[in-house]
Formats: structure tokens, C-alpha cells, sequence
């Protein structure tokens, strides 16, 4: 009986078709898998878990820390730590990067993430993910912080994990996008979406309303202009399922800059740029509303951008609004 093609299969199947491809993307690809699976049996304890509800303390953005938060970030680090494929890890809930202790061989890569996307959502049952992004170690010896400040266009690979009722991994090394569900009977991540594409017309919009005093009024007039279009609006308040349903589905994601927060919210190293590689794999555009978002060098590990990601001729459209004469502050 044919199973289907496993996470581990296909990975084999595109290294025999990368020159130079040594199978060091399928080793830290299977243990990431792991880890997705350990932590999302954490989550689907929902409730029931201690690793559910706050930790009591804040993170270095004065975020309140959810136990699963803890719990996914060193789920990650000691799924990855012995591998001898990574120098360092960076991650949202850690300020400093993480290199790989002495007593474990180093390798040529260096791997950040956020180990739990949308974690406000845990205890209401709304998908939750990992984002992850993986680039080359200058020195493995002597990991450094500009190992991770990087231009997301050197990312290596890039991918997520969602945690819902059906678990979906999806990733790119640059060779197209490729999502793998997980079927629970044998605990195998199985390939479901084979080199995904965003539908190039967007049936959906993303972006929580609730801030447009705090925004552009050009921005206000793009987004306007999106009402009454035949589109929908769909906004989950977790970045990495908005962001797979518009790109199953085709839409628009927009957290844009704001009045007190030019920056937006959304981190750049680990949520903007992976996502960024894999709509750009997969036809589609992110932008900051100027600037493409995989060509912004990065000044700090956990800086903020404003990102606008989806279908590649609305994010054109929302980049023109932003270029419009600003109106004159009456
Ligand atoms: P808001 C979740 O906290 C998160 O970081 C992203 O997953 C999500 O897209 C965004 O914040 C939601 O922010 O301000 O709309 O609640």
C-alpha cells in the first residue's frame, strides 16, 4: 500500500537534482519535523497541558510568555543542537543568539526562528506555528549576531509549521515551495501541496482593522478601496495561518506601519523574511510598502518591519497607493 511520498523521500528526490546538494538540508528539515510534532502534541493538549497558559514573565518585547513558548523554543534547540549541522540559534524568545555548546560539534549553518507564532491564540484553539529560516555561518567556530542580520534573499531555506487539526509543514530551499501534511497514524509528515503557487488575483484581504486610525491615510485608502470588490476579509490574528490561507487561496496580508510604530509589529528576521522567501517562491511579492522585503539589511536580531505579502499584483497596488502625493495634514 503506497503511504505517499514521506517528508524524507522527497527531500532525498530533490538532492539527487541539487548539484552540490549534501543532504544537510534533509538532516535539519527531518529534525525540525520532530520537533513540530513534539511540540504541536503539546498543543493539541489544549487546555489540559501544563505547557498552556502564561509563565508569568515577559519577553524582551514585554510580551507575556506562554508556557508553550518556553516549551517550543527549547523543544527546537535540543532537536537541533547535537546535529553538527548549525553554529547558532536565534529565536524571539531569546535575545542573544545561541551558539551551539562546546560539548556538540558546530556546523556550517545557523538557524532563527519563532518557535511559536500567534501564541496569544493558544488557550482559544486558533492555529498557532513555527517559522524558521536557515543561512550559512561565516565562521562556525565563532558564530556571530551578523550571521542572522542578514538580507533575506541569502536565506538558504525558509519554512512553517502550523499547528491545527491538520498539521501542515511547508518550506523552500529555493527550488519551490512544498507543503506536507501530516497524517497522525504514522506520525509522517506526507507531501500534499507539491510546488505551491499564490493564485496571481487575491479573493482575500488580512489586516486587523482595528489600527487603521494608526495608519497612512493612504494606507486607509488602499484598504478601503478593497471593500466592495467582491473580495473577502479573513484575519485570524496568527501571522502563519493568514498567510497559508492566502497562499492556497490567493489574498493580501497587511501589517503596515503605524503612527507610533513605523516599524509596524512583524519581526524581520523571523517572520517577514521567511515568509517573504516562500511568496517569492511561490509567485508572489512582500514588500515593506517601499522596499522589497528581502533586500532590507537587518540592524538588530528582533527589529520590526511593516510587511505586506501575498498575491504579487496587490502587493504592486498598495506599494502605488503608497507612492501617491501624502495628503496635507489639515
Ligand atoms: P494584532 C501574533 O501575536 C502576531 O505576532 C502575529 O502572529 C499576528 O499576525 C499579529 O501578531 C496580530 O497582531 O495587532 O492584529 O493582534
Amino acid at each position: 500500500m503506497d503511504i505517499g511520498t514521506t517528508l524524507t523521500r522527497f527531500l532525498i528526490e530533490q538532492q539527487r537534482h541539487l548539484p552540490g546538494a549534501t543532504g544537510t538540508f534533509t538532516a535539519l528539515l527531518e529534525e525540525i519535523a520532530i520537533a513540530a510534532k513534539i511540540v504541536g502534541r503539546e498543543v493539541n493538549k489544549a487546555g489540559l497541558a501544563k505547557t498552556m497558559g502564561l509563565t508569568g514573565r515577559t519577553n524582551i518585547h514585554g510580551e507575556a510568555v506562554q508556557a508553550l513558548d518556553d516549551f517550543a523554543n527549547w523543544t527546537i534547540i535540543r532537536a537541533l543542537d547535537h546535529t553538527g549541522l548549525l553554529a547558532a540559534m536565534a529565536s524571539e524568545e531569546m535575545e542573544e543568539v545561541f551558539p551551539i555548546p562546546e560539548h556538540h560539534p558546530r556546523g556550517p549553518y545557523v538557524l532563527v526562528f519563532d518557535p511559536v507564532d500567534g501564541s496569544s491564540n493558544i488557550d482559544v484553539n486558533v492555529s498557532i506555528g513555527t517559522i524558521f529560516s536557515i543561512y550559512r555561518c561565516a565562521d562556525p567556530e565563532h558564530p556571530q549576531v551578523s550571521d542572522f542580520l542578514r538580507r533575506g534573499r541569502e536565506q538558504l531555506c525558509a519554512g512553517y509549521v502550523i499547528d491545527s487539526y491538520s498539521p501542515i509543514l511547508v518550506y523552500t530551499t529555493g527550488s519551490g515551495v512544498h507543503g506536507f501534511t501530516l497524517d497522525p497514524t504514522i506520525g509522517e509528515f506526507l507531501l500534499s501541496h507539491e510546488d505551491l503557487q499564490i493564485p496571481t488575483q487575491a479573493t482575500i484581504y488580512s489586516v486587523n482593522e482595528a489600527r487603521s486610525p494608526t495608519w497612512d491615510p493612504r494606507v486607509r485608502g488602499y484598504v478601503d478601496g478593497l471593500k466592495g470588490t467582491g473580495r473577502s476579509a479573513r484575519y485570524i490574528g496568527s501571522l502563519v495561518a493568514d498567510f497559508h490561507r492566502n497562499l492556497l487561496k490567493g489574498g493580501i496580508f497587511l501589517y503596515p506601519a503605524e503612527v507610533r510604530a513605523p516599524n509596524g509589529k512583524l519581526r524581520l528576521v523571523y517572520e517577514a523574511n521567511p515568509l517573504a522567501f516562500i511568496i517569492e517562491q511561490a509567485g508572489g511579492s512582500a514588500s515593506t510598502g517601499h522596499t522589497r522585503i528581502l533586500d532590507v539589511r537587518p540592524e538588530s536580531l528582533h527589529e520590526r518591519v511593516p510587511l505586506v505579502i501575498g498575491s504579487p499584483q496587490d502587493v504592486a497596488e498598495f506599494e502605488a497607493a503608497l507612492r501617491a502625493p501624502q495628503e496635507q495634514q489639515v
